[in-house]
């Protein structure tokens, strides 16, 4: 429940509807703080969307965030979606505070925390660790399937079911003669200690530069940004993310190719997995609510070399190859589609997820990486910024870097 002061009545009124609260409507004095002695925030102003809170890179709650994820990957490996996604939320909820929990009564009043989420947290605050979370660490099935997923191109269920062949370790699968690897899977154990080591933002920074140069040499006008977690703000990443386009419609079909062919003549392709467009705008809104993108795309392997980057490679001390291998992902929507692409692909999942929870139960409006679909007037709601998308939605902007929900 909020409390308002008239400032909200006067914006609606102006506005002739009920305008989404935003923080400067609060009546200030009704609102309590969090925590003692940090910087006072409303914990009444904490929305149960991520998309109307703020969250930087500054997690001040690690030690309990780390614990959820733990719980949501062992719940998703068992494939118990809603477990899975209320540990996620929770600790989504925690990224947001401005200070450390000392206390139970620190998050009273917060969304998205429920029994299960509190006992963990209680484990923690009074003995410094969570022992369900130590039983799941110590589990051989969690241990394994972790392992396995944590190969370019092995799912849970493909590791579930080498688990259940009684596999255990990489050599397992390597030297079992009734495996057969698919390429992405050939490629995930040939580059393995590169692509699970983090890249930095030095090496992303780098990559940016390869990947404008060849953009440009294919067409002076192309459209390049970067997205995912790095347009976050975040240090390091798992891969990195680029959008990709240019002004003229229809030219963006070609671009992909365009690139890759270039990439490979310079040497540096050492994987490519290229998705043409099944974009189709007569087909939408869809019904489908997660589903990924239909724009054109490719997953990439790259070999960077430490001389483009700046203070070296992210490797090993021991290794003195001088290059390493990074995931990169292009994705390559038309023009008219840039601003739901690039909100879409900035993340984080969480804010993406809340986004268009937020459109469909608070707005009667569908979003995804493609469309804002208005589904009391019927129409598609036009947007050539981020900006344009927040404000159709009724939602104060939030910059990528508080984005990290
Ligand atoms: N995304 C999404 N739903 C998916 C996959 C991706 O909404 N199923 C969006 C959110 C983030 C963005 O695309 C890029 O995805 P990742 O690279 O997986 O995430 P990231 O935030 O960039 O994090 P990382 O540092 O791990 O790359
Ligand atoms: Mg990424």
């Amino acid at each position: 429940m909020h409390v308002l002061d008239i400032s909200w009545f006067t914006d609606s009124m102006r506005e002739g509807r009920p305008v989404a609260v935003e923080t400067r409507h609060l009546v200030q004095d009704t609102v309590p703080t969090f925590p003692e002695g940090a910087t006072p925030t409303p914990v009444a102003t904490v929305s149960q969307y991520a998309c109307q809170r703020r969250t930087s890179t500054e997690n001040y709650n690690k030690i309990f965030t780390d614990a959820f994820e733990v719980l949501a990957e062992s719940y998703e490996l068992s494939e118990f979606e809603g477990q899975c996604l209320a540990f996620r939320k929770a600790a989504s909820v925690l990224k947001c505070l401005p200070g450390v929990v000392r206390c139970l009564g620190d998050i009273r009043g917060l969304p998205c925390l429920g029994e299960h989420t509190k006992s963990i947290m209680e484990d923690i605050l009074q003995c410094g660790r969570s022992f369900e979370v130590e039983k799941i660490l110590s589990d051989e099935r969690y241990q394994t399937l972790k392992l396995f997923t944590s190969v370019f191109g092995v799912g849970p269920k493909t590791a579930e079911k080498w688990y259940r062949a009684g596999l255990r370790s990489f050599s397992d699968i390597l030297t079992e003669p009734s495996i057969h690897l698919n390429r992405m899977q050939q490629t995930g154990f040939l580059h393995y200690k590169d692509i699970s080591r983090a890249v930095s933002k030095a090496e992303a920074r780098a990559l940016g530069n390869i990947i404008d140069e060849a953009v440009h040499a294919i067409t002076p006008d192309a459209v390049l940004a970067l997205t995912g977690g790095f347009r976050r703000g975040k240090e390091f990443g798992h891969d990195v993310d680029f959008l990709v386009t240019t002004p003229e419609l229809g030219r963006e079909k070609s671009l992909l190719p365009d690139i890759i062919d270039r990439l490979k003549q310079d040497g540096i392709l050492l994987y490519c997995d290229y998705q043409a467009s099944t974009f189709d705008i007569s087909k939408l809104p869809s019904l489908r609510f997660e589903a990924m993108d239909l724009f054109a795309k490719c997953f990439l392997i790259l070999r960077l070399k430490g001389s483009k980057v700046e203070g070296g490679l992210n490797s090993a001390a021991e290794d003195h190859r001088g290059w390493r291998a990074v995931r990169v992902d292009l994705v390559s929507p038309p023009m008219d589609r840039y601003a739901y692409a690039l909100l879409g692909w900035t993340g984080s999942r969480q804010f993406e997820r809340d986004l268009r929870r937020f459109a469909r139960f608070e707005r009667q409006m569908r979003l995804d990486n493609h469309i804002l679909y208005d589904k009391t007037k019927n129409e598609f709601l036009a947007a050539t910024t981020e900006k344009d998308i927040f404000d159709h939605l009724g939602l104060e902007y939030i910059e990528p870097w508080q984005r990290n929900a």
